[in-house]
């Protein structure tokens, strides 16, 4: 059955389709269409089972986006979306991730210029082009053509934002899984190393069967295009143009396959020179003898890290920058867990103007997930529309009131994500401010100012004895907004010394500290991080998994994160910057 992930996809796509369409990210059918992709996400029960009348009665799903649900559901595809992929072609759709330039821009400059990929309006900036077109004057050419270097948008360098490549891979992985025919699946490269960004995905299944496995794959929806098919690798285009690769395999080498195509290509040849210094041969087969041709390991990858004499390296680290001396001196970090979190402290319910569960609902998810501490952090007062003024705080406490004594295994604290203003200063008063058991403070406004500027205002949120902890860093949107210039060295070390924690945000869209920060990072002391997932919705506290994805590849380790902690010494953490 296709799943709710598969259509909320789905219906991503063609409201992002709708942007260009309408020429405005707020038309009408846009946010509906948005609405109902939170909608489906949020169902606790399988869409695709529903007919059109039952999809209706669901909150967020209207009369027109039911019957586009069971078109996709009935016929794999919604024919407004493939007619406006013909208007929109992906290069197109690119277009739209750059900041500054709005769906008008972009149409704009195909009917003016004839642009229509990155590119073409690359050259156009070279040639000077955009001068003189309505809206568009010297500066914002300029701004545009940093915008395109930093987001990393061109030529064959295309990358696919992690959130986007996670969700198609998972659909795959999970289509596989279901097969009687596959014993093991797994997506593997630089997914499974969890980068920020990813060229294409691969994917691979242990089985008998590789006919069917491949019959099943190019079946699915989301394939586009076949562009090379066979029964040991296949490879597809998805709408948007991301290239997916599936190979099958003997179960017996799975553990050799998932080695070799997870990667990375440095520490493929790292690991292959120390089997070979060994007398070892190590390929995507087995691990086996130069002489003879004994195979040694193959079947999981423990198995051949074990034979190699090494500690087992986790995908998150196989980058090649030390990890294999370090798995042979067994020195590797002591890397955070999921199931070493006990606490979310940055979560959002309806009382913001951004969320969209009810905090009843939020603490029940918070609750039946385990988690023995929360903090409600709604946004403060500074931001518009969405923050809380003081009353709403009081009030809101009062329903904190009533939730304790019906989750007497939870403790509710009473949070705040204070907004970092231009000079560094935050939302309301000190004496206020003191009231709060725990506040996350953020960078929302102002992305555009100099290095200078910005590390200034990070370094007086984090002298800040109110400011807990400094969200989201950098303020990035992956493959949509660069994060903001930062001496970051600066404010890790401001960061240790005033015991401020830094979060790692765990949204697919941010990951934020990056992890090339987290690594560099590993040289400041005493430095401490906290894991939270930014929940807007209940179904978002899966977040925290992709929070310590992002720990790990940063070298973090168990020690350094304060939600590991049990309540009353993360609270000392808390107190010892207050006083
Ligand atoms: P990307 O660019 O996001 O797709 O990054 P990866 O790491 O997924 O790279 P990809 O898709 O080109 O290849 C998948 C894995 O296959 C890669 O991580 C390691 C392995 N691989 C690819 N080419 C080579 C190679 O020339 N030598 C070795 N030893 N391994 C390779
Ligand atoms: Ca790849
Ligand atoms: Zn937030």
């Amino acid at each position: 059955m296709t799943s709710n992930a598969d259509i909320a996809r789905a219906l991503q796509e063609l409201a992002d389709l709708l942007v260009l369409a309408e020429g405005s990210k707020q038309a009408f059918r846009v946010r509906a269409y948005e609405k109902a992709v939170a909608a489906v996400q949020g169902m606790p029960r399988e869409a695709a089972g529903l007919t059109a009348g039952e999809l209706e009665r669901v909150p967020g799903i209207g009369k027109s986006t039911a019957a586009k649900i069971r078109e996709y559901v009935d016929t794999g595809a919604i024919a407004r979306v493939t007619e406006l992929r013909k208007r929109f072609p992906p290069e197109m759709m690119e277009l739209t991730r750059i900041p500054g330039l709005g769906p008008k821009t972009v149409v704009m400059l195909r009917d003016r210029l004839g642009v229509t990929s990155v590119e073409q309006l690359k050259q156009a900036i070279a040639d000077d082009a955009l001068q003189g077109l309505p809206g568009l004057g010297a500066k914002s050419q300029q701004k545009i053509a940093t915008a395109i270097e930093r987001l990393g948008l061109h030529g064959k360098d295309r990358r696919t934002p992690i959130a986007e490549a996670m969700g198609i891979a998972t659909l795959v992985v999970e289509a596989l899984a279901a097969l009687d025919s596959v014993t093991h699946v797994q997506f593997c490269g630089s997914l499974r190393r969890f980068r920020e960004t990813i060229a294409d995905i691969d994917i691979v299944a242990a089985g008998n069967s590789p006919h069917d496995v491949m019959r099943n794959f190019i079946d699915m929806a989301l394939v586009d295009e076949v562009i090379g098919r066979g029964d040991t690798k296949t490879s597809v285009l998805t709408g948007a143009g991301l290239q997916i690769d599936v190979r099958v395999v003997k179960p017996s080498q799975f553990g050799a396959a998932i080695l070799y195509f997870t990667g990375s290509k440095q520490h493929n040849i790292e690991l292959r020179q120390r089997s070979i210094d060994r007398g070892q041969l190590l390929n995507e087969y087995g691990l086996q003898e130069t002489e003879g041709g004994k195979i040694v390991a193959s079947r999981t990858e423990a198995a051949i890290y074990k034979a190699l004499d090494l500690d087992y390296i986790p995908p998150e680290l196989r980058e090649g920058i030390g990890e294999i001396e370090a798995a042979a001196e067994h020195r590797l970090p002591d890397l955070v867990d999921v199931g070493d979190l006990r606490g979310d402290l940055h979560v959002h319910s309806t009382w913001s103007g951004d969320g969209r569960s009810s905090l009843d609902d939020m603490v029940a998810a918070a609750a039946a997930s385990g988690l023995q501490y929360i903090a409600i952090t709604e946004h403060g007062e500074d931001l518009a529309i969405n923050g809380l003024s003081r009353d709403q705080i009081a009030a809101e406490r009062r329903e904190f009131e009533r939730l304790r004594l019906e989750n007497p295994d939870l403790t509710i604290l009473s949070g705040s994500e204070l907004n970092i203003g231009r000079d560094g200063t935050v939302d309301y008063d000190p004496d206020f401010l003191e009231s709060f058991d725990w506040c996350v403070a953020s960078v929302h406004t102002h992305f555009d100012l100099s290095e200078a500027e910005q590390t200034a205002r990070l370094l007086e949120a984090v002298e800040n004895p109110a400011v807990s902890a400094i969200g989201h860093l950098t303020g990035r949107r992956i493959g949509h907004r660069p994060g903001i210039e930062l001496n970051a060295q600066a404010v890790l070390e401001a960061a240790a010394d005033t015991g401020t924690a830094l979060e790692i945000n765990g949204h697919l869209h941010r990951l934020d500290v990056p992890s090339d920060l987290l690594l560099q990072a590993r040289g400041v002391a005493g430095l401490r991080f906290v894991i939270s997932t930014d929940s807007h919705h209940t179904s978002e506290f899966a977040n925290l998994e992709w929070g310590v994805h992002n720990a790990r590849r940063g070298w973090v380790e168990r020690t350094s994160v304060i939600n590991t902690l049990p309540l009353d010494q993360f609270l000392d953490f808390v107190e010892r910057k207050r006083h």
